[in-house]
């Protein structure tokens, strides 16, 4: 006979946190949101470890190499979408890696026979005052001279003027050899007062810019997740099909950590995954599995060597599993019985396996329930499709500045490897995702800076300091659908209608 849950499954929306006591230390500069990425053995410490537990979906509209970058500045780490071959995405991972924190690589580049009119336009559309003039005018081609605000007097020249005429030339330039360390090169720039310094390959061609202003910022993130040798920590997402192709060329490419992705985790095909990575490499390569919503999965892929588990089934906002297939559960419920099961696995077995909630954040404080509930970070997509650094197109919509976002399990990303049960069929069947617009919201690094103040905010009021803290100290409500009315702006006449988060 089937079996029946008979309790409802809960949505983040239907709970509140409760406040706690909370002492005068328990103050936001506090509070670390410090959390494992990765099993660890009672005692020890994990091998990695994010500054804030939010993590970007492994999906095409959402984790590209900048968006990955600019996470990872930040604190919390993205999983680069496997919906592309697999040299694509290591190649993608590669250049996330290329990306050494302070080493950029250069966005504005013109050739000598451009003109003031390009230098121009390309500084209004980029931001940047630094312009690296190589032979072909690619980011990687031969440099030939820089040009920055210092080189042209608009009122004094022809917009047609060629760069060439006006441009420092390579020869008075000074320039370091790819291979340098970050602080010999910012040495370097102190030493000769420069503003910038091109990093060049043996061959002249240009590698990245080391800028003065980012030795700053530097200071400014202390966040950043590096790994040992200073480069940006960067996942990625693989699936239980082209394993044996795929994983080598990301490991080969740095991939940090992978994550089987797929929309139903509790598999055969996700614990031979794990084994093929397992034999191959040990537990030197890290891998996370999912997505589960219950007890049972989650001991299946803990048992199978899981390095995190990822949790959610149906509540992405691009999913409509649900409608589709009828399979899912509430995210908050979901989310509380596979970390109950995650504690009394680490009491039996002294083995922690991180859980990850993924999916269906639509308020910040969702991701602070989350937390509470037991997830150590949270997964998400529609949240950083929004900002600039995100791959998808920016438009406007009926006066909406608005980015794109769809669902891998859409006709648009055909992401049949997520989707597919063992058929091996190379399309979708049908879709369990749709294609929108969500609300652009600018750049991340502030949107996230918000978000966090908001996570630490409430911890406070919780009494927690610490994530681990938090979860055991909250006091966790279901509220009614009446209550719920009451928790927003109610029986007033708004005047402006504040963020969306
Ligand atoms: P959200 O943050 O609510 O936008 O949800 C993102 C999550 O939704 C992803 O991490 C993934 O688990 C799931 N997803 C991605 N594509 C689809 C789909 O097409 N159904 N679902």
């Amino acid at each position: 006979m089937a079996k029946y849950i008979n309790e409802p499954a809960h949505t983040f929306n239907e709970y509140l946190l409760i406040p706690g006591y909370s002492s005068c230390e328990c103050i936001p500069s506090n509070v670390s949101l410090k959390t494992p990425l990765v099993k660890f053995k009672r005692g020890e410490k994990p091998a990695i470890e994010l500054e804030v537990p939010m993590v970007s979906a492994i999906m095409q509209a959402v984790s590209g190499e900048k968006l990955a970058v600019e996470l990872a500045r930040n604190g919390g780490i993205s999983f680069i979408y496997g919906s592309q071959t697999p040299e694509d995405e290591a190649a993608m991972v590669a250049r996330v890696k290329a990306q050494k924190a302070g080493f950029v690589s250069s966005d504005s580049n013109l050739s000598p026979n451009n003109t003031l009119a390009d230098i121009l336009a390309l500084k209004e559309k980029t931001g940047h005052s630094t312009v690296a003039i190589t032979e072909d005018g690619t980011a990687s081609g031969k440099l030939v001279g820089i040009v920055s605000s210092r080189d042209y007097r608009v009122s004094r020249m022809k917009k047609t003027d060629k760069v060439s005429t006006f441009m420092t030339p390579l020869d008075k330039l000074v320039t370091a050899k790819f291979g340098i360390t970050l602080s010999e090169a910012n040495d370097i720039i102190w030493d000769n007062k420069i503003n910038s310094l091109p990093v060049l390959y043996e061959d002249g061609r240009l590698y990245g810019f080391v800028f003065r202003k980012d030795y700053d910022s530097h200071r400014e993130n202390p966040h950043e997740m590096l790994d040992a040798q200073k480069r940006f920590i960067v996942g990625a997402g693989i699936n239980s099909r082209d394993y044996a192709e795929r994983v080598p060329l990301l490991v080969d490419a740095g991939a940090d950590v992978l994550c089987i992705d797929s929309s139903e985790g509790f598999s055969e095909w996700q614990r031979i995954t794990i084994n093929w990575i397992r034999e191959k490499y040990g537990d030197k390569v890290k891998v996370g599995a999912g997505n589960v919503v219950d007890r049972e999965g989650f001991l299946f892929l803990a048992e199978a060597g899981a390095d995190f588990v990822k949790v959610g089934i149906g509540g992405g906002s691009i999913c409509i599993t649900r409608e589709t297939k009828g399979i899912g559960r509430g995210q908050a419920t979901a989310v509380i019985e596979v970390c109950k099961a995650r504690d009394e696995y680490f009491e039996r077995t002294g083995i922690y396996v991180p859980v990850c909630s993924d999916g269906g954040i639509v308020h910040d404080h969702h991701i602070t329930l989350a937390l509470a509930m037991g997830a150590d970070f949270v997964m998400l997509g529609r949240y950083f499709a929004r900002f600039d650094e995100s791959p998808s197109q920016k438009r406007t919509v009926g006066g909406t500045v608005v980015k794109e976002y769809w669902g891998e399990g859409s006709n648009r990303a055909r992401n049949w490897g997520r989707y597919d049960l063992g058929v091996g069929e190379k399309k979708l069947q049908f879709e369990e995702g749709v294609d929108s617009y969500v609300p652009y919201a600018g750049a991340l690094k502030e949107n996230l800076a918000k978000t966090c103040s908001k996570i630490k905010a409430t911890m406070c009021n919780c009494g927690a300091l610490t994530i681990p803290e938090l979860q055991e100290k909250a006091k966790l409500t279901l509220v009614s659908s009446t209550s719920i009315i009451e928790g927003g702006a109610h029986d007033v006449i708004r005047k402006e209608k504040d963020g969306e988060n």
